[in-house]
């Protein structure tokens, strides 16, 4: 039988003369609310924008500009968006990068904020609040940037569509945000995601529910299906904003191929392959033109790699390379080496996440501000021989992956195994089990401003695992 050929793009940079294609501009306007939601058949409050969650899709093309205009109708809660991925440092607007605290103030409840940006580059991205655990509660969702008419891909394909995971609890996030922070032995970890989300959907087992807070038939947590044709290529454009789970993602029967990673072209990646048992699979129906709608395989659903198999996720990293075509190789040297740890710490009685064993709190003033005035101030956890994946993110600008590999990170004799040939510049990278990861960046931006750079595993925002890039030119 022959199988369709699926080609996967996630979290692209060009090497692409715009020449005289003309850009466009992209008005959104957004409210943000609080609505009811059943994602998975279960009702919970959530954040939606215009009503929905995940939000609507921006679309784009390189070099277009896109205005999002937000509207907090929180009444209680600020807000502010990230939008994940795009080059804010890069394209020299980081005051548009949406992170409280660090490149702008909140957006206060009945406020509203304009955001105004380049995508510079074709790729697939996402969008996400900023601000405490919202991203977490619904606000969220994807921006598809294209290359401009009358250029091609590296690579060929019939039709796309868009995948955004998410994992889902069915407490709010105020009751997980508090016990996380509690000390001692009130601290209550949000333990295993109830369902995870492709879309905005899922499926929960309502027979495990309360009475009247879940509804097997709603269409709203129906699972969504793909209808796909026989001897096609596809394009899955796929984003995980999960925030506590690192999931695999497989099509039963098929090969997958990844050709773009956080905005770059990879060099073509065949067979890609969560979270502890407990949390079902997430699953969506692919479903071939001719066959109805809905009906479910009768094959028994692919169980995936183990939630703590991280060899196959570590192969798979350094499978990844940069496309043939596109290489943009990294400096040779670096200026400077900077060693973090992450590692989980108890202070003051508090469990926190902490980097050389610093916490991080966000401040009153973000830092971009209080700059501009002149006002500056790995992974082991506490259970013995435990480690955790923690997926690390750079705000604004990308960062070249020379190397990674398992236990302590030798400075004199791992760097001579580093990749200087064809790494893949990347935005996001997992920080696997009781490893090291090696990344390089350029500091490129034209003026100076400050990011952040976190891991976005969000519940280890509460804990403090974050840390503040300063760049000044
Ligand atoms: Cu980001």
């Amino acid at each position: 039988m022959a199988f369709n050929k699926i080609l996967l793009f996630s979290t692209l940079a060009s090497f692409l003369s715009l020449g005289c294609v003309q850009a466009k501009v992209h008005y959104h306007r957004w409210e943000i609310t609080y609505q009811y939601k059943s994602p998975d058949c279960f009702n919970k409050l959530a954040i939606t924008i215009n009503g929905q969650t995940p939000g609507p899709t921006i679309y784009a093309s390189q070099g277009d500009t896109i205005v999002v205009e937000v509207n907090n109708s929180l009444l209680t809660e600020n807000t502010a968006i990230h939008w994940h991925g795009i080059q804010t440092g890069t394209i020299g607007t980081p005051w548009m990068d949406g992170t409280e605290g660090v490149t702008q103030c909140p957006i206060l409840p009945g406020e509203t904020f304009i955001y105004r940006f380049v995508v510079d580059r074709p790729g697939t991205y996402f969008y996400h609040s900023h601000y405490g655990l919202q991203r977490s509660a619904g606000l969220n969702g994807m921006i598809v940037v294209k290359v401009p008419e009358g250029f091609k891909e590296p690579f060929r394909y019939d039709h796309e569509y868009n995948i955004l995971l998410h994992d889902w609890w069915h407490n709010s996030t105020y009751d997980q945000s508090v016990g996380l922070q509690m000390p001692g032995n009130q601290f209550k970890f949000v333990g295993e995601p109830q369902s995870l989300l492709m879309n905005g959907r899922g499926r929960f087992n309502c027979s495990l529910a309360v009475s009247g807070y879940c509804n097997a038939s709603l269409p709203e947590c129906t699972p969504l299906t793909i209808t796909v044709a026989h001897g096609k290529t596809y394009l899955l454009r796929i984003a995980s904003i999960t925030s506590l789970s690192a999931l695999s993602f497989e099509i039963e029967g098929h090969n997958l191929t990844v050709v773009e990673a956080d905005g770059h072209y990879a060099d073509p990646l065949p067979n890609v392959v969560s979270r502890k048992p407990g949390t079902p699979t997430g699953t969506r129906l692919f479903n071939y033109y001719g066959i109805p709608r809905g009906r479910v395989p009768p094959t028994i659903l692919p169980s995936g790699p183990l939630w703590n198999d991280t060899d196959y996720r570590m192969m798979q990293s350094w499978a990844t390379r940069a496309h043939p075509n596109f290489i943009e190789p990294p400096p040779a040297q670096s200026d400077r080496v900077i060693i973090l740890l992450n590692t989980q710490n108890k202070i003051n009685g508090f469990t926190r996440w902490s980097l050389n064993n610093v916490s991080h709190d966000l401040p009153h003033t973000p830092y971009l501000i209080a700059m501009k005035n002149n006002l500056l101030h790995n992974a082991n956890t506490l259970t013995a021989n435990n480690s955790e994946t923690h997926p690390w993110h750079l705000h604004g600008h990308d960062f070249w992956v020379l190397g990674c590999g398992r236990g302590k990170f030798n400075p004199e004799t791992d760097p001579t195994n580093y990749n200087l040939k064809d790494p893949t510049l990347k935005n996001n990278v997992a920080l696997q089990t009781s490893g090291w990861i090696a990344i390089r960046f350029k500091q490129i931006i034209p003026a100076c401003g400050h990011f952040i750079a976190t891991s976005n595993l969000i519940f280890s925002w509460v804990w403090g695992l974050c840390l503040k890039k300063v760049l000044t030119g």
